[in-house]
């Protein structure tokens, strides 16, 4: 059996959102692997920098310096191709070769070397055998959306759900009685780059709207469906304020704490993501020593770096963190931080970004890394892929179905 690399190819494809990205084709003698790199819009400080200079110049840059590397190498070891990418790049947050060229290249190499086994990708990346819970966006607002609500993500999931299409039931009839609600209403629709409903409303409207369709879905499919929010908050804090235009608030640190707070206690979220900028560790602390149950889960102040959750654990700061593969750029990586994050009893959260492709790796990650939740929603082709893969790997596996 030969296992080493023989050639790559190297191209731009389209995203959901309409902008182009690198995709990564790996290819042996009985092995072959494809995968390709999503995008975010409300991007962390302290990503891995998806294209420094644009996806053409990231091609440029592996063609040269990355495929004369890899080719040859066994496909199966993962560590050696991951510390190659590092090297070749130079940098740590990928600023030369790119983090969304990084993890494309990272993953396919994953899928190949599954391939060459005749395993599964989620089977050769870890023993996790969780179902995933779909977290779905129903309204978007803030990056993902023109003219929208302040908050970026209302969200739910079907919390009591076992199997696979009674959570995916639940979680479209929200989203079908929230366009019904809103069409009553009279106010204008439309979709927001995750297919979230776009309509422009403050954040206590959108949630008791999203509240009212949780309850008669939950009576309606027998599963209690649960609010969350990803506040997105850095995305809000300027000149040292939250600020939101459509509540028409202007708050300091304490008074965004003591919001997220009220937003909890009022509306009995389950999840809130991203509630403060991602570099306040000592608000992220207080909010999750307040929370009681509610998973404070950090996306932008973690960005799937296990250096940034070391200092998360030591704060106390947050009791779940977001995986998202592109923002750190291997999977190496990505495997120690999800380890560490288990150890020191972080919850797990495996996430799509706002621009996708139909890569559906994401949600091997999130079966591998026995993730509570795979947030990606419902609607759209790019999320379906998501968790229809989902409903592919519990065939496999003989659970969830
Ligand atoms: C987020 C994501 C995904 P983006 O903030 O969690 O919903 O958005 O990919 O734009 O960072
Ligand atoms: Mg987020």
């Amino acid at each position: 059996m030969d296992a080493r690399i023989k050639s790559m190819k190297l191209r731009k494809i389209l995203d959901s959102r309409g902008n182009f990205s690198f995709e990564c084709e790996i290819v042996g003698e009985s092995f072959f692997g494809r995968s390709s790199a999503p995008s975010g819009a409300s991007v962390g400080k302290f990503e891995a920098v998806a294209y420094p200079k644009g996806v053409d110049a990231s091609i440029k840059f592996a063609t040269e310096k990355v495929i004369p590397k890899l080719t040859g190498v066994d496909v199966r070891e993962q560590k050696k191709i991951d510390a190659i990418l590092r090297e070749a790049d130079g940098s740590d947050n990928f600023s030369s070769l790119g983090g969304n060229a990084a993890i494309a290249i990272s993953i396919a190499c994953a899928k190949a070397s599954a391939k060459l086994q005749g395993k599964q990708l989620f089977e050769i990346l870890g023993k996790g055998r969780w179902f995933p819970l779909p977290l779905s966006k129903m309204i978007g607002g803030g990056k993902h959306a023109i003219n929208a609500c302040d908050i970026q993500e209302f969200l739910v999931f079907p919390s009591t759900a076992k199997k696979i299409y009674p959570a995916l039931q639940a979680n479209l009839s929200v989203h079908k009685k929230v366009k019904e609600k809103l069409k009553k209403r009279g106010v204008t629709l439309g979709r927001d780059d995750e297919s979230g409903w776009v309509v422009k409303l403050t954040s206590e409207d959108a949630l008791g709207i999203l509240s009212e369709a949780c309850g008669e879905a939950s009576s309606e499919t027998g599963v209690k469906v649960e609010m969350g929010l990803d506040m997105a908050a850095s995305s809000l804090f300027e000149g040292g304020k939250y600020v939101y235009n459509v509540d028409g608030r202007k708050l300091d640190e304490g008074g965004q704490l003591d919001f997220v707070m009220e937003l909890i206690k009022n509306f009995k979220l389950s999840y809130v993501e991203d509630g403060l900028h991602e570099e306040d560790f000592e608000g992220f602390a207080e909010l999750t020593s307040k929370a009681g149950k509610c998973l404070i889960c950090g996306d932008d102040i973690f960005v799937t770096n296990k250096k940034r959750l070391e200092e998360g654990v030591k704060a106390h700061a947050c009791n779940s963190l977001i995986l998202k593969p592109n923002q750190i750029g291997t999977l190496t990586q990505l495997d120690e931080t999800a380890k560490y994050a288990k150890e020191n009893g972080y919850t797990c959260i495996a996430s799509h970004r706002s621009g996708e492709t139909c890569d559906p790796a994401i949600s091997h990650i999130a079966v591998a890394y026995d993730c509570k939740m795979l947030k990606t929603n419902v609607v759209g082709g790019e999320r379906n892929t998501k968790f229809n893969e989902i409903i592919r790997i519990g065939e496999m596996i003989g659970k969830w179905i």
